[in-house]
Formats: structure tokens, C-alpha cells, sequence
């Protein structure tokens, strides 16, 4: 790369240096040398050098499209990812396709109507016809692109349908944490960012029944195919984004700002596993914001994959409380009595030895909480 600036570098030098004593000619030309037919130097080279620029310009356009394809993103597995890339080639194709005639001809011209004696240019002051038409179309399709851009943006970031997944996504430095609204009731409990600590990452409050059943993950996300997945969105400390390249998911983390996203997946791990043929292949999310060193280490497998399977493992997940059973201290007396249900099965107060020997105790200290817990 270095010695392409370098090479292209030293071109453009002599370039100049020649342009520059060609000019030095011209003057000349100007002032003394009357016995021509008045074509300038070089002319024809000139004239010449637009085509070659032209075909050049179009083979390094070719050239850069081809060379970068591999690094375009994934075909897409969410439905308004499709939506978003028709959406995108829609817009290349408005923007280039002028742009390539436009350029075309502004080279074309300078070649075809180079300097030939005894020609004269047309003088044509005005034409509002002409102006009328070239303000109003692409005012109109700007206007359309705009408008179908915009329909998009508000369906992702509007009200999700209620039949919708709602899972929290939090971002901090350096990971991210999922929070999910429970084994049992399905339903997010209340935060506050007060109730930060070590063990409680995000401020869960335990005082919100909602929050009793809550487990969070720090390693992956599993969505259900096929259903509105929603997004809450939030940052600890700084900024950061949360990015899944394959479903088209893209939204800024905001701290004391909630966003929000909501999608539909519409092929699981497995169908891509097996349409790309690799065993071990991953959705990935990943932090699209530059937020401090470990920026490059927050990401986060996305599992895609059935209701009946998502449901399992979402029975199967530890609760919060089950992992640190010592917030139970958190939870108010009223709510106790339900909170038991998410504690392991054996009282963390209990020798870590004798589990076998004291089950049948604790499930007598807490009616039901052996029997609920999966
Ligand atoms: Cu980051």
C-alpha cells in the first residue's frame, strides 16, 4: 500500500511538472505565436487522456466492487433485513446508476467537443423547462427514498407486537449482559442502576415480583425463530451498540437513555449451520462502538432457535436469586414466601457437604421449593 501512495505519489509530481511547463508554452502562444490555427498545445492528448481516464475509472470501480464483496454483510436472516437490503440496493442503483451517466458524459463531452478550429460554442442562457425538470425528479425520488427509509426506521423502533420477546441487553465495560423476564412469568422486573453492584451488574430489583424468577446471561443470547424479539436496550457506562450483522440489528447503547429494537428471525443456528455447511458456524452480536480497550471482547453468541427449544432452555436457566441466593435479603417480607420458590434447592447456609443428608430438611423449611425448581 505504501508504495502504491508512493509510486502514484511521484506520478502526480511529474504530472504537475508537466502541466506546468505546457502552461509556460501556452502563455507563450498566446502573447507571440499567431502563425497556428490557434489549437493549443496537446490538445489531442488532452482530449485523448479523458477517454483513457474514463475506462480506467469504470475498470477501478468493477475492480473495488469485485475485490470487496467477500466483506459485504451476510445474506440476511431477520425479515426486515431483507427489507433493509432491498431497501439498500434500491438506493445504489438510484444513486449510481445517474452518477455513472452523468460522469460518463461529463468525460464523453470533454473529449467530443474538444478545441477544433473554426468551431463555436452555442450560447444558451436559460431553459426553465429543462431547470423545472432536473430540480423536480430527483426531488421526487429523494423524497421516495427518504419516505421508504423512514418506514422502515419506524417499524423497527416502534411499539413491538405483544406477542413480542422482550429481553433486556445491557452494555458495559467490557461485556454484555442479558437479562430475560424469567422461567416462570415471562415478564422483566423493574431496575435501577442504585442497586449496582458486584454480583448485581444491572441493578436488579428484587423488591418487583417480576424480578424474582429473572436470570441473565453474560456469554449468549437465545431467541426464538419466527417471533418478535424485543430488544431494551441499555448502557452502564459509556457508549456502546449492540450489533447482530446478520439480522440487520444495529442500535446505539445510550447511558440514562433506553433504546430499544424489535425483529423477527427467520432461520434458526441450525437452518444456517446447515444451508453454509459449517458445524461449528455462530450468529454473532457484537459491540459496534468504540468504547474503551476490551471493545474488541464484547460479543456474544446469538442462538436462534425454536419456540419448543428456546422455552426449554429457558426452563432450564438459573434465576438470579438461585445464583446469588444471598439477595434474598433484598426481597421484601411480603414477597419472600414466592422468592423461596427461585433458591437451590439446599440453604446456602448448609455445610456445601451434606446435601444429600439435609434435602428432605430444606424442602420441609421451604413448602414447595424442591418441588419447583427445574
Ligand atoms: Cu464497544
Amino acid at each position: 500500500m505504501v508504495y502504491i501512495i508512493g509510486f502514484l505519489t511521484l506520478v502526480f509530481l511529474v504530472l504537475t511538472i508537466m502541466v506546468i511547463a505546457r502552461l509556460q508554452n501556452v502563455l507563450k502562444g498566446v502573447k507571440s505565436d499567431d502563425k497556428t490555427d490557434g489549437t493549443p498545445p496537446g490538445n489531442r492528448l488532452n482530449a485523448n487522456l479523458f477517454i483513457l481516464f474514463t475506462i480506467l475509472s469504470i475498470l477501478g470501480v468493477i475492480f473495488t466492487y469485485v475485490s470487496a464483496k467477500a466483506d459485504f454483510l451476510p445474506e440476511a436472516s431477520s425479515i426486515h433485513g431483507r427489507r433493509v437490503d432491498d431497501l439498500f440496493w434500491f438506493s445504489m442503483g438510484v444513486l449510481a446508476i445517474p452518477f455513472l451517466i452523468v460522469n460518463f458524459l461529463l468525460f464523453f463531452f470533454s473529449y467530443k467537443y474538444q478545441y477544433k478550429p473554426g468551431r463555436k460554442a452555442t450560447f444558451y442562457p436559460e431553459n426553465h423547462r429543462l431547470e423545472i425538470i432536473w430540480t423536480a425528479i430527483p426531488a421526487v425520488v429523494m423524497a421516495l427514498l427518504v419516505f421508504t427509509g423512514w418506514r422502515a426506521w419506524s417499524d423497527i423502533t416502534s411499539d413491538a407486537p405483544s406477542d413480542s420477546e422482550v429481553i433486556e441487553i445491557v452494555g458495559k465495560q467490557f461485556n454484555w449482559i442479558v437479562r430475560y423476564g424469567g422461567v416462570e412469568n415471562n415478564q422483566l422486573g423493574n431496575y435501577n442502576y442504585k442497586l449496582i453492584d458486584a454480583q448485581n451488574e444491572i441493578g436488579i430489583d428484587l423488591t418487583d415480583e417480576n424480578s424474582l424468577d429473572d436470570f441473565t446471561n453474560n456469554t449468549e443470547i437465545h431467541i426464538p425463530v419466527g417471533r418478535p424479539v424485543l430488544l431494551k436496550i441499555r448502557a452502564r457506562d459509556v457508549l456502546h451498540s449492540v450489533f447482530i450483522p446478520h439480522m440487520r440489528v444495529k442500535m446505539d447503547a445510550v447511558p440514562g437513555m433506553p433504546t430499544r429494537f424489535w425483529f423477527v428471525a427467520d432461520k434458526t443456528t441450525n437452518e444456517i449451520r446447515a444451508e453454509l455447511g459449517d458445524p461449528d458456524f455462530d450468529y454473532e452480536l457484537a459491540c459496534t462502538e468504540i468504547c474503551g480497550r476490551g471493545h474488541f471482547a464484547m460479543r456474544m453468541r446469538v442462538i436462534v432457535e425454536d419456540e419448543a427449544s428456546y422455552r426449554k432452555w429457558v426452563s432450564e436457566q438459573k434465576t438470579f436469586l438461585q445464583t446469588y441466593p444471598a439477595y434474598l435479603a433484598k426481597v421484601p417480607d411480603n414477597l419472600k414466601a414466592k422468592a423461596m420458590k427461585y433458591l437451590p434447592a439446599e440453604p446456602t447456609a448448609a455445610p456445601a457437604d451434606s446435601t444429600t443428608a439435609q434435602a428432605p430438611d430444606a424442602a420441609a423449611a421451604a413448602p414447595g421449593a424442591s418441588a419447583s425448581l427445574r
